[in-house]
């Protein structure tokens, strides 16, 4: 673990509201392990923008008889306001449309040109005689040669997700006509040259999972295809080449860029140097296991061509799809949970307690279900920690009169409990920096489960020998766990926090106080409340008759 490190997420794409889909795979693992390496002192920041270019978006802002620029404008709020509102922590959320990434952008393409990785080649696209504008990607609708699904685009049948070679029956997305063939002149990126390179760097980098690994080497071996960098649209960073007009780059040549541009805006404005810092940092890139090409070849190749001026990523955690109800996220068919919606029902921490429990380190699917969503939350976290919190806190006050009581001789059981407290810190720390958050969860809630059966076993409302060790050591655990549940769930560490009576903010607190037995005796307990509500079995039935209704 290197003293700094920079940390993003797949930059969303101005273009529709965050749901839930969205945040459990990449936004929601990257703030819990950027609040993790603040908590170990590390130098660390969380940087995202929203992703601006692109047909789909041009297409939308036309149809909305907006701007592009005004449309992403109003996106780029709502996503980080949404994000903002599910604690999810930037340092500094821009856009790839800043005026910076487009200078770094061209900054980068000229740099790959002058060594040689950039070629020109005519192709072949189609062209709309009414609308007078090639139609790339979206702009060309017709049918799936594979599944002869209809109103279908050129670059993805959504029926059946696969890339039509050659769709049937081509009409212009704008005006409806029948396009016709025009030769274009496009920019392509060497990708092939990279080959061996990205094959040592994945070889090297022992950090990245083995399995995504294996088959992008896969992928290399079976021979790289080089990229078609350019798109004849209006909106896009513009190619800097001297009388090429109405040319931008394709979203995933600069989308990408932007982590970098990003980065050096945010650090410039706290006084610090963006490339020196970046290439002293740990590079994490946060994603969805959909755009494993782009970030373990595209992005590596570009910047393997500029010299690595950058350094590649050190780690890009990789997760899977979130299912809901075991079904495809769909937002057609309205089977699909808006962010915004989710957390006007219910706290943020709720949401990022299931979604952390039930997301592994691995590309397997994972799926929202409303059931299993209210068991966990009432029974794990309402019916074990809270219970703790409630119960070791709680006592203290009707028994004690807030104050912790000094402990007697520890017995055997007292030892052991004391030893899990020291303990615990170590145990979480090697989970987390493996990236295995459920795991660290888990075990946060073993752990509480285990102050649950120990109190229970003492007994202390019978006021026997035994009982001040018994609340001195679960007052400690207490705090224990509102250090440890920090990065999973802020709001409520804090509400712990200051139920313990301690004073400051919980985000300044070092990983390593969970392990400090730091509650003497003496010390007065704050104000104690219930932490949480339950989740009531009305409120999730109708949840559930909302899905796939309009
Ligand atoms: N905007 C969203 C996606 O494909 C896309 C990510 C860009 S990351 C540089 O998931
Ligand atoms: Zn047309």
């Amino acid at each position: 673990m290197r003293s700094k490190a920079i940390i993003t997420s797949a930059l969303p794409y101005s273009n529709g509201e965050i749901h839930l889909g969205h945040v459990a795979s990449t936004y929601l693992p990257a703030d819990v392990t950027t609040r993790y390496l603040k908590q170990k002192n590390v130098e660390v920041y969380y940087i995202c923008a929203s992703d601006d270019y692109g047909t789909p978006i041009l297409i939308q802002s036309e149809k909305e008889k907006k701007s592009p620029e005004e449309y992403v404008e109003y996106w780029n709020k709502r996503d980080h306001d949404d994000f903002t509102s599910f604690d999810i922590n930037f340092d500094f959320f821009y856009k790839t449309s800043s005026v910076e990434n487009n200078e770094f952008v061209q900054y980068v393409f000229k740099k790959l040109e002058s060594s040689g990785h950039i070629y020109q080649n005519d192709i072949v696209q189609f062209y709309c005689k009414t609308d007078k504008k090639f139609l790339p990607d979206r702009y060309v609708i017709g049918t799936c040669p594979y599944c002869n699904a209809d109103e279908q685009y050129s670059d993805l049948c959504e029926k059946c997700g696969r890339v039509p070679e050659e769709i049937g029956n081509p009409h212009c997305s704008i005006c409806g006509n029948t396009p016709v063939k025009e030769k274009t002149n496009h920019y392509f990126f060497k990708l092939k040259n990279f080959s061996d390179q990205l094959l040592e760097y994945l070889e090297s980098n022992n950090n990245l999972q083995t399995d995504v690994k294996k088959y992008v080497q896969n992928w290399i071996k079976d021979g790289l295809i080089d990229w078609d960098i350019t798109r004849d649209i209006s909106w896009g960073v513009p190619v800097p080449v001297d009388n090429v007009e109405n040319k931008v780059f394709y979203g995933w040549f600069d989308n990408h860029l932007a982590y970098i541009s990003s980065t050096i805006k945010f650090l410039k404005s706290i006084g610090k140097d963006g490339k020196d810092f970046w290439n002293d940092a740990d590079i994490y890139h946060f994603i969805g296991k959909d755009i494993i090409y782009h970030h373990y070849l595209f992005l590596p190749a570009m910047r393997l061509g500029i010299d690595s001026e950058y350094k590649l990523p050190d780690f890009i955690p990789t997760r899977g799809h979130l299912t809901l109800q075991s079904k495809k996220i769909s937002k057609s068919r309205n089977w699909y949970i808006g962010l915004k919606d989710f957390l006007q029902i219910f706290p943020s921490d709720y949401l990022r307690f299931y979604l952390v429990s039930i997301n592994p380190y691995s590309q397997d699917d994972l799926n929202f279900d409303w059931d299993e969503f209210s068991t966990k939350i009432n029974s794990e976290l309402i019916g074990n920690l809270g219970n703790l919190v409630n119960r070791a806190l709680g006592f203290t006050v009707k028994t004690f009169d807030g104050l912790v009581p000094k402990p007697e001789v520890y017995d055997e059981l007292d030892i052991e409990s004391e030893k899990m407290i020291k303990e615990l810190a170590d145990k979480l720390d090697e989970l987390l920096q493996k990236n295995h958050l459920d795991r660290a969860l888990r075990k946060i809630l073993e752990f509480s489960s285990h102050f649950n059966q120990y109190f229970q076993h003492k007994e202390p409302w019978k006021k026997e020998h035994g009982t001040n060790s018994c609340v001195f050591l679960s007052v400690n655990a207490v705090k224990s766990i509102a250090i440890a549940i920090y990065p999973f769930l802020p709001k409520s560490s804090q509400k712990i926090w200051e139920q313990l009576g301690l004073d400051g903010n919980i985000s300044e607190k070092n990983f390593e106080e969970i392990s400090n037995i730091s509650i003497k005796s003496g010390h007065k307990i704050g104000k104690i409340e219930p932490l949480f509500a339950k989740v009531e079995e009305s409120i999730i039935e109708e949840q559930k008759s909302k899905l796939g209704s309009k």
